[in-house]
């Protein structure tokens, strides 16, 4: 080469080696902040970038659909605390995400869903763009915090916000919204690294206050017939130990909501899960240690609370405007959940009175009642199986893997498979969560098992899988330790309804009767089962499990054995019009 070519090349070489670009500058803001991966689905403007991001060691799982990743980057950050960040396109795939995006906020799950958009300039003028929409004004109201980078110097600050609003205080949904623009931009490498930004301390401990602490101990001490109830925030707080010993140490007996399962194993002494209505009832003062006074617990009022006035409640949450938002709270202790609970501790030595034995041997008794009167239901080795034979095969499974995570939704598959499995470890259920949603199945197995290494086990109602049933392939194809086992009753809630028309189209809640959701999995290379039997499901899932393969096994239900929505049938308005 002559020696003028040569050094062109060599000018040009340098040139590039001292640039840098947005799509560079956001994979190493993430890098930086120990993101390892991202979930989404590939498009314009954000195809390249994900190339790139796995080109540079993250890993980068693509999903058929961007509710599914969603989800899987919301379960991960719940399983983490780290955010979980979902990559989408612009306008529809932004809004795929969306509905993962406000459900994690609902739930407290910290993640990032990072979209592409379209050209400022055009969508603002409403000129009609690929893709056109303002996407940042309309996720704003469905998460915690949403930010939108311009400018290439501003991707280090830009990451930085999103990732400390996902995880600091109560954690949620953060938006963060990339122009395409953005990505090609460029500036000087040097200058680039260091616009960078390590978030430093994400979720800063909040230390309650001790006048806090003592209100709450005098409180709790008072309590003749005391009780904790425990919530998923318990969960995330990864403050395991601490919370087991204040359950330990006073006596208490606690309740745990269901992400909250395992935290203690249900099968503890103290454990008040199969005397529910009970504790509820005839409990005097409540610790709530990151659970909410939300439908899920009767809003901490009504009937199912016993005498009105009757309770006092001690809650602990990290969100001061949590409390009082359904009934008085006779003692806040606000701050995380961690620092709360090891406050409680220093103040509970051996000089603090057990729980009057009245109370803890009514709750014991009542447990054993009701655990004595579901023992036969889940014995049953009958064809079709009803939900409790085949639950009965599946709690074994667990409780041989405690280790496993289990996801699960439906309406009676979800209800009766929390009643029916106990959890024996912390953050090894994964549900519907506070608002119930159908969809979030395959993507909280998918991010289970990526995040864990640990086997999944995905219990789900026939029509709940529907909802991201097409993620199998995605499981094929990075070949995950997920064992989905569907129950399968030909439709939502039962499948026997009839059309009260008596015409040609079937009831709403039914689907094809005896569907095969077993060869699914099998057009993906995975290993698909039909099974009819309890005995018969267990071998498939052991089966499944001790290989770690890819699995759909398709468990048939008799049709007629569940209830309409489960045990919330109760939530459907009644129409008092009689039909003519
Ligand atoms: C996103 C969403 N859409 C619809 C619903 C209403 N819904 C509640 S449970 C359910 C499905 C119940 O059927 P299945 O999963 O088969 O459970 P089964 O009761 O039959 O065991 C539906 C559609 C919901 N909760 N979430
Ligand atoms: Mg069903």
């Amino acid at each position: 080469m002559p020696a003028a070519v040569e050094s062109v090349a060599a000018k040009a070489v340098a040139a590039e080696q001292e640039l840098t670009d947005g799509f560079h500058l956001v994979i190493d803001a993430l890098k930086l902040n120990g993101i390892k991966t991202i979930y989404g689905v590939p498009g314009i403007p954000i195809t390249d970038f994900g190339r790139m991001a796995q080109a540079a060691g993250i890993r980068v799982l693509s999903f058929r659909h961007e509710q599914n990743a969603g989800n899987a980057a919301a379960i991960a950050g719940y399983l983490t605390k780290q955010p979980g960040v979902c990559l989408t396109v612009s306008a529809p795939g932004f809004l795929n995400g969306l509905t993962a995006l406000a459900n994690a906020t609902t739930n407290c799950f910290p993640m990032i869903l990072i979209s592409g958009s379209s050209e400022r300039e055009i969508v603002d003028l409403q000129q009609g763009d690929y893709e056109e929409m303002d996407q940042l004004a309309i996720a704003k109201p469905l998460c915690k915090a949403a930010f939108r980078v311009l400018h290439a110097a501003d991707i280090g600050i830009g990451v930085a916000r999103a990732i400390r609003a996902a995880v600091s205080g109560r954690p949620g949904g953060v938006y963060l919204d990339l122009p395409a623009k953005l990505f090609a931009q460029v500036m000087e490498a040097g200058a680039g690294a260091k616009s960078l930004v390590k978030v430093i301390d994400p979720a800063p401990a909040q230390l309650p206050d001790p006048a806090a602490v003592k209100r709450a101990l005098e409180v709790l001490k008072g309590g003749k017939r005391p009780l904790i109830i425990l919530g998923k925030g318990a969960a995330y707080a990864q403050a395991d130990a601490p919370i087991r010993a204040l359950i330990e140490n006073t006596g208490i007996p606690f309740l745990p909501m269901s992400m909250a399962k395992g935290l203690l194993p249900d099968t503890h002494p103290q454990c008040a899960g199969a005397a529910r209505s009970t504790v509820l009832k005839e409990s005097d003062v409540v610790l709530l240690i990151g659970a909410r006074l939300n439908w899920l617990l009767s809003h901490g009022k009504g009937n199912s609370w016993g005498t009105p006035g009757s309770k006092k409640f001690i809650q602990i949450d990290i969100e001061p405007k949590e409390m009082d938002s359904n009934v008085e709270i006779a003692a806040p202790v606000v701050g995380d959940i961690g620092s709360c609970v090891s406050a409680l501790l220093e103040g509970i030595d051996r000089s603090w009175p057990s729980p009057p034995a009245e109370w803890t041997g009514a709750v014991k008794a009542k447990r054993e009642e009701n655990i004595a009167k579901m023992a036969p239901r889940l014995m049953k080795n009958s064809a079709p199986m009803d939900f409790h034979a085949a639950l009965g095969a599946l709690r074994t499974v667990i409780k041989e893997r405690p280790d496993a995570i289990l996801v699960n939704e439906g309406a009676n598959t979800l209800d009766l498979a929390r009643g029916v499995i106990d959890m024996y470890q912390p953050r090894r259920r994964l549900d519907v969560g506070t608002w119930g949603v159908m969809g979030v199945g395959m993507g909280f197995a998918i991010a289970a098992a990526v995040e864990t290494g640990k086997p999944v086990l995905a219990i789900e109602g026939d029509s709940a899988f529907g909802f991201s049933g097409m993620e199998v392939e995605t499981i094929c194809r990075y070949d995950l330790p997920v064992c989905v086992v569907v129950f399968n009753n030909n439709g939502i809630y039962r499948g026997t309804d009839v059309n009260a028309a008596g015409g040609v189209d079937p009831a709403t809640t039914v689907f094809v009767k005896d569907s095969r959701y077993d060869k699914m999995i099998e057009a993906f290379g995975g290993v698909g089962v039909h099974v009819t039997t309890p005995d018969e499901l267990k071998r498939a899932v052991d089966k499944a499990m001790d290989s770690g393969r890819p699995t759909l096994i398709n468990a048939v239900i008799d049709p007629a054995a569940g209830s309409e929505s489960g045990r919330i049938g109760n939530l459907n308005p009644q129409s008092v019009v009689k039909r003519k």
